[in-house]
């Protein structure tokens, strides 16, 4: 990570770093996507959380398991996991021995409803921080966001708060709408085989699909190798699980995100109590 980087990493939450995968390479996502694009799920409307701003005539598009897709499909997949050319920035940010939490794809087509602003630093999340100490930046979770097609200035998709994952206030709800100070959120263009890098607790979300083509988003987020919001894989629990109370059994549980906003009454009041209902 240049020093050019890294001061614009700090001050604005994102970076986007140019040409990470070659030409064959988005090539191959593509394709890989077209071939198991009947299992792309549109979801029911339900990011804009009724912001006139945001709201869209369909769905956002998401696909996932691509790490378990048959092969050659699932190769290019496995091989953005620890892409050489992004291993370096999430060492920078989150160490040596980070981990994957998780990955998808998202698609947009034209008219897709955009995704009301979330995080932004406050309240104060234990695994989605942000914070610069004795000369070195510590992130919590860290998301790769991989264009397999262009994004040109004003066709929407992913968009933030530059400089929010640093805030103290809680956002206003207007603003998580989309509803005032519109000229403070950054659209952020991109290239095909681009990736925005940027850190979770920046306050982001996303702006209606507007290109004719479709907007596709390889979303990859990653952790310290500390924390661990969810495991790639199976848990086991101990032989003696059954055996404990269930307060005894919560401390040795595997490890799953508690989602500090549940905290926060004006997002509370924003998105309704069934959006924080947690197991
Ligand atoms: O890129 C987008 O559409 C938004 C992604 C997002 O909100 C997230 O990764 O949490």
């Amino acid at each position: 990570m240049t020093e050019t980087e890294k001061y614009l990493f700090d001050v604005h939450g994102y970076i986007v770093i140019e040409e990470v995968l070659s030409t064959n390479e988005v090539v191959a996502a593509n394709a890989a996507i077209d071939h198991y694009a009947s299992q792309i799920s549109i979801r029911p409307n339900d990011l804009a959380h009724g912001s006139s701003t945001l709201v869209g005539e369909t769905g956002r598009g998401d696909l996932g398991g691509m790490l378990t897709w048959d092969k050659p499909y699932c190769d290019v997949y496995r091989q953005m996991i620890a892409h050489p050319k992004l291993t370096p920035y999430l060492e920078e940010l989150l160490g040596p021995g980070f981990r994957l939490e998780g990955l998808g794809i998202i698609t947009m087509d034209k008219g897709a409803e955009g995704f009301w602003f979330h995080e932004g630093a406050e309240p104060y999340d234990r695994s989605r921080n942000y914070l610069y100490r004795n000369g070195k930046m510590y992130c919590g979770m860290t998301n790769i966001a991989v264009q397999l097609t262009d994004v040109e200035e004003g066709d929407g998709g992913f968009a933030c708060l530059p400089g929010s994952h640093k805030s103290n206030f809680s956002c206003p709800g207007e603003i998580r709408l989309y509803h005032t100070h519109q000229n403070r959120i950054a659209q952020i263009p991109a290239q095909a085989g681009d990736v925005v890098l940027f850190v979770e607790c920046l306050m982001h979300g996303s702006l209606p699909w507007t290109a004719d083509h479709q907007r596709r988003t390889v979303i990859i987020r990653y952790n310290s190798g500390v924390v661990a919001e969810s495991l790639m894989g199976n848990y086991t629990p101990p032989a003696f699980y059954n055996e404990l109370t269930s307060e005894q059994q919560s401390v040795i549980s595997q490890p799953s995100y508690r989602n500090e906003l549940v905290k926060d009454q004006e997002v509370r009041d924003l998105l309704g109590d069934d959006f924080f209902d947690e197991d």
